[in-house]
């Protein structure tokens, strides 16, 4: 009987030992040293400067945090069009994003003073922009409705492309259906010019373009190259009429999540990703034309002054709902 009690003991005992144990290992592998992993969604192909620039934040982060915290990118549209990545960015479903300023106007309309046709006379004025109070305040609009703007990257200015004949007045445009981003001013300006604006998804162009469905798109020469636009576009016309800044951006709920330090780290890498990402854009600007040549492409140089004329009843057109003084304010900026 005794020997029985001692036995039972022993047993309890025992037991008690190695679920302790078992605690102990658990919390040897707690979750914690598990890498936080944020997945980052933008629209354009993998060599393209968004794809360069976020794999670059990737590998910064990482250094930063001693590996804490990954950045998983996933190019091309993976985690949806530009539309759905800021509502997934709202809803908590995507953690990061790059993205064209454009469509981010339909979620705050601070937004809107960039989308103006040649509001900066030069990259130079836009960073100036961007990277000044103005930039910071357009930036923070975005905070109440769950999103954290990180740094502004760059698209880039943007320029026509069609398959029918070479653009070089305004006028050339008439009764040409062309792909804009979802964006009022965007459209409201080639109304402007007598062309015929459809708003679609990035991802879908493309097709639209070689099926016909539209004859024109405008991007920045790097989006053209890398996303092989040339070979279902003959006319390339370098109107430069919009410059899309690119903000770096990420849900609140991901932010939220993340340490103090590691705040800060994500924070200093995407100024130095900022950096980077833009020396790629200059770079990839600056040699395409000749590229797009040898190609076939015919790339005409365009008279801007006719083009900011005929585009500048936009201006009127939204000035209420931009604001004067903003505009006044984004034009001075020297
Ligand atoms: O943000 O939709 C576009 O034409 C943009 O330039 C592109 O999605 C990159």
């Amino acid at each position: 009987m005794k020997k029985n009690i001692y036995l039972y003991l022993l047993i309890i005992v025992f037991a008690m030992t190695a679920m302790v144990g078992c605690g102990g290992t658990q919390q040897a592998a707690k979750p914690a040293d598990k890498p936080i992993v944020l997945k980052l969604g933008h629209s354009t192909p993998p060599t393209h400067p968004y794809n360069l620039g976020a794999e670059q934040l990737a590998k910064l982060v990482d250094q930063k945090t001693n590996g804490k915290v990954k950045i998983q990118v996933f190019h091309s549209s993976q985690l949806g069009s530009e539309r759905e990545l800021i509502e997934g960015l709202q809803m908590g479903t995507v953690d990061m994003t790059v993205i064209s300023t454009a469509p981010l106007s339909g979620f705050s309309s601070k937004f809107l003073v960039l989308d103006l046709p040649f509001i900066f006379t030069s990259t130079e004025h836009a960073y100036k922009v961007l990277d000044g109070p103005i930039g910071t305040e357009i930036l923070s609009s975005l905070n109440e409705k769950g999103i954290i703007g990180l740094a502004f990257w760059e698209n880039g200015f943007r320029n026509i492309t069609n398959s029918k004949l070479p653009i070089l007045h305004p006028a050339d445009m008439k009764g040409m259906k062309i792909r804009t981003m979802e964006n009022p001013i965007h459209m409201a300006s080639f109304s402007q010019i007598g062309s015929d604006p459809t708003p679609m998804a990035f991802g879908e162009l493309f097709t639209a373009l070689q099926q016909k469905t539209v004859d024109s798109q405008e991007n920045p020469l790097p989006i053209i190259w890398t996303s092989n636009f040339h070979e279902v576009q003959k006319y390339l016309s370098m109107t430069g009429h919009f410059y899309a800044a690119a903000p770096l951006l990420i849900s609140k709920t991901a932010w939220d999540k993340l340490p103090a330090d590691a705040q800060a780290a994500l924070k200093e890498a995407a100024t130095e990703a900022k950096k980077f990402e833009r020396d790629q854009i200059q770079k990839m600007d600056k040699e395409l034309v000749a590229k797009f040549k040898e190609k076939g492409v015919q790339v005409s140089e365009v008279d801007k002054k006719e083009w900011v004329e005929a585009m500048l009843p936009v201006y009127k057109q939204f000035e209420s709902k931009i604001g004067t003084d903003i505009i006044t304010k984004v034009q001075n900026v020297k």
